[in-house]
């Protein structure tokens, strides 16, 4: 007998119970709709559904209207106003204690107590699923090989449209390794790390690590100065693991709080930028108003103030979902090669070899990196040394078996699409992937967000703003800081060390922190 909730027949959130061998169940609690799919809105939500505008007019209100938000910007009673809204909002998007983990298609308790597994937004397709995605598509999914030579592969670089530059690429990378850890030797649902902005990317995966980083002076971390400016510690004089990508010589060896980090002169140098500063707060302050603020490319300026949220139902506590793991592969956005101080570096010379930083000095990085153009996030956009990366996230993918993108445009309040022109806006594409998937209900979820269709003036498609969007300021405002007892003075050591946390940016991280002039730093390349 099959199982028909494979069809996914419960609408808006309502949950799938099979029932005997040929009926099934929807329940409804709690969604604001009725009837045998939960297809029926309250007489309320009705109402509510139709004040409320979509996310297509939301994005295009934000990036456009120029006097509106000049206006907005400077009054801070509405921005403040405008802001909490952004974070309810987003965060009330996500289920909160976390749902569903990998192991069951239904509700379990593991799914909040057991902390190894990255949590799920929406469960796996049931085993027993006449076809992988569930009842649409073919009954075998395109081979790994062939769709990523295809699709994936980069012949000519494509920059990023909206002029990101390559030091927001590392930014990416750099921040988002402290909690998209999976332990790939248990399983791609198992992960290693604290589930939300806890620095561990700097300060070490444990109090063992973070004792060998540490100077244990003036709650400073280990250090060494090299032509003048402070850099981390060689690995013989502080003996963290670290992981190599392929061999190195001892004396490029450096110990950094993620094991990763060794790997590229970007990481290294946001590693040695973070040893010399060393506050946690100003991180999600920089990751809001500067970070998220380019991302968006909203016209309204963004704002950190956790107390904008006191008072409104808010749960200070975050797991992170699998789906926001995949969705977060952004390998398109690094370039072939980099031109760092005028000389021409590849891929391939920057690989493992942290060592350019010091030698070109962290002024000259910095300014470099800012001033070169990330890649675009879309179709064939890979570069060489991340090809196999994509690889093994499809393959993840489907021993997860994550749902389908229309599936998750549904559940993050967007229209599922009717085709896959709609999708992609490309005819060429379209065909390509009707070939691959023979049905738009099919589409894996990670080829379907980097098919889909850029949005006008931004960095990404609908589908991974409007699910990153919910998952990133959850994760950033659920953070113990924000939360009442802890975001006052005196946990920032007094009012100064509030102060610097709240006047936080990219630029005076790098300059406080550099003695030279200050260089360019931006997450846009000028001009
Ligand atoms: Mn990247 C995982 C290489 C840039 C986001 N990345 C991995 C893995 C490798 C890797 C290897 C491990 C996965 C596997 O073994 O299958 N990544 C690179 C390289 C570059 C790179 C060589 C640059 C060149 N990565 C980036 C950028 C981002 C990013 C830029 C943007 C945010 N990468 C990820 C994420 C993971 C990952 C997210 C998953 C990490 C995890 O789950 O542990």
């Amino acid at each position: 007998a099959e199982n028909l909730c494979c069809s996914y027949p419960c609408q808006n959130g309502g949950v799938c119970l099979t029932k005997g061998f040929k009926d099934y169940e929807c329940d409804c609690t709690s969604t604001d709709f009725y009837g045998r799919n939960c297809e029926t809105p309250t007489f309320s939500k009705r109402i509510k559904l139709w004040l409320k505008p979509s996310p297509l007019t939301l994005h295009n209100l934000m990036i456009g209207n120029n006097w509106l938000w000049n206006m907005v910007n400077n009054i801070p009673f509405l921005r403040g106003f405008i802001m909490k809204k952004v974070y309810t909002m987003r965060s009330d998007m996500i289920d909160s204690p976390p749902t569903y983990e990998n192991e069951h298609p239904y509700i379990t308790l593991d799914a909040n107590y057991n902390v190894s597994f990255y949590t799920r937004t929406l469960p796996p397709v049931p085993v027993e699923c006449p076809t992988p995605m569930g009842v649409a598509g073919k009954k075998i999914l395109p081979d790994v090989d062939v769709l990523v030579n295809k699709l994936f592969i980069r012949e000519k670089f494509k920059p990023e449209p909206i002029g990101t530059s390559a030091l927001f690429s590392f930014f990416a990378q750099h921040f988002t390794h402290q909690f998209f850890k999976t332990d790939i030797k248990r399983g791609p649902q198992y992960q290693w790390g604290g589930h939300g902005v806890d620095m561990t990317h700097v300060y070490g995966k444990n109090k063992h690590d973070e004792n060998l980083l540490r100077s244990f002076k003036d709650g400073k971390l280990k250090a060494q100065t090299v032509n003048g400016e402070e850099w981390p510690p060689l690995s013989k004089d502080a003996q963290v693991e670290m992981q190599y990508i392929m061999p190195v010589p001892e004396d490029s060896k450096y110990a950094l709080g993620h094991s990763f980090f060794g790997n590229l002169p970007g990481l290294f140098m946001y590693a040695s930028i973070w040893m010399r500063e060393h506050n946690r707060g100003e991180t999600i302050k920089i990751v809001i108003e500067d970070y998220v603020q380019h991302l968006s490319n909203y016209n309204f300026k963004l704002l950190f103030d956790p107390s904008l949220l006191f008072g409104e139902p808010f749960q200070y506590q975050n797991r992170i979902a699998l789906e926001f793991n995949h969705l977060y592969h952004w390998h398109p956005l690094m370039p072939d090669d980099f031109t760092i101080g005028g000389v021409n570096y590849t891929m391939k010379d920057f690989l493992v070899n942290p060592k350019l930083v010091i030698k070109h000095g962290m002024a000259t990085f910095v300014d470099s990196l800012s001033k070169q153009n990330a890649g675009a996030f879309t179709v064939r956009n890979h570069g060489k040394y991340t090809v196999n990366v994509v690889k093994d996230l499809i393959k993840h993918g489907r021993t997860l078996r994550l749902q389908p993108l229309n599936n998750y445009r549904k559940r993050f309040n967007l229209k599922p699409f009717k085709s896959f022109e709609e999708l992609t806006g490309n005819k060429w594409l379209a065909k390509e992937l009707e070939n691959f998937y023979g049905d738009i209900e099919a589409v894996e979820f990670y080829v379907g967000l980097i098919t889909e269709k850029r949005r006008p003036k931004a960095v990404f498609g609908e589908a991974i703003v409007e699910m990153g969007g919910p998952y990133s300021v959850k994760g950033l405002m659920a953070n113990p800081i924000c939360s009442p007892k802890y975001w006052k003075p005196s946990t920032f050591g007094g009012s100064v060390g509030f102060d610097i946390v709240n006047t936080a940016t990219i630029e005076k991280l790098f300059c406080q922190n550099i003695k030279e002039d200050c260089p360019v730093v931006s997450f846009k390349v000028p001009g």
